[in-house]
């Protein structure tokens, strides 16, 4: 039977990983279920952004490795922002490699990711050694990976089994995985955060196999916890404005869902 469902405040005190706490204490308090995907190539284009866009945010997502013009420094000014904007910052790397190629790339290389990100996410497909490598890199800090169950785009091969091993790896990792990027709620258990990308107010998709779905289609329909929005924003004249429009209608969406 399907659980009742809680406010962010109630999974707050119940959930027992620290990270998810924050996490649902942020989006209760910024009354925001919205995710950016900052996917700029300019480090002081993203910044500018950030902190523009910080205040109606409960995650920033980045792609590290689209960024022309990195430095130590962009990672730092962001980490400047998260704090005083109060956000968690999400890197997008969907490692998908052996355990200890993928502990290198996460704490090692250019970008170092595992001194700045909150978040990071993982392709189960390696087996469940993906997550004991990035496990061994965070070990005694307050980090969180999730899985790619399920993917946005058309003709993903990311369903069925795949995602219902997904699941196990994740039950079997609690300490670790702290949700998934999918498409569609996989437990009713609040410790896994479900975020989705492909999300756009209005539906369709781009030429390059992306499909999105509504805010509300995502939160009602598809029971996601945390939208996730790119060109919906950025790709507008005004980005605060669609940002607010995008928080209210996810917030929305999200307090429609307590009545069922
Ligand atoms: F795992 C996934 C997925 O299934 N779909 C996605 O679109 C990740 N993404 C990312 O979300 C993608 O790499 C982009 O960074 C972002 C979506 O951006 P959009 O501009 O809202 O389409």
């Amino acid at each position: 039977q399907k659980k009742k469902p809680q406010t962010y405040k109630e999974r707050a005190s119940t959930c027992t990983n620290p990270l998810v706490q924050q996490l649902y204490k942020i989006m209760n308090l910024k009354k925001s279920n919205l995710a950016l995907s900052v996917d700029l190539q300019n480090s002081q284009q993203i910044l500018q952004t950030v902190d523009k866009l910080g205040p109606h945010l409960c995650i920033v997502k980045t792609h590290v490795d689209i960024i022309e013009d990195f430095s130590p420094q962009f990672t730092t000014s962001l980490r400047d922002l998260a704090a005083k904007h109060n956000f968690l910052i999400f890197e997008d790397r969907k490692f998908g490699d052996i355990g200890k190629t993928v502990k290198s790339q996460y704490e090692g290389g250019i970008y170092k990711i595992s001194s700045w990100a909150d978040i990071v996410n993982a392709h189960p497909v390696p087996g469940d050694g993906v997550i004991k490598g990035l496990k061994e890199a965070a070990t005694g800090t307050n980090k969180g990976c999730l899985l790619v169950a399920e993917m946005s785009s058309a003709g993903s091969l990311a369903k069925s089994d795949y995602t219902k091993g997904a699941i196990k790896m994740a039950e079997d990792h609690k300490d670790f995985v702290i949700g998934f990027i999918c498409q569609s709620r996989l437990i009713d258990d609040y410790n896994f955060v479900h975020m989705t990308p492909g999300v756009k107010l209005s539906e369709g998709g781009d030429s390059l196999g992306q499909q999105y779905k509504t805010p509300e289609e995502a939160i009602l329909k598809r029971g996601a916890d945390v939208i996730i929005v790119g060109s919906g924003i950025l790709a507008t004249d005004d980005p605060v404005q669609a940002a607010i429009q995008y928080k209210e209608a996810g917030y929305k969406a999200y307090e429609e869902s307590l009545k069922n």
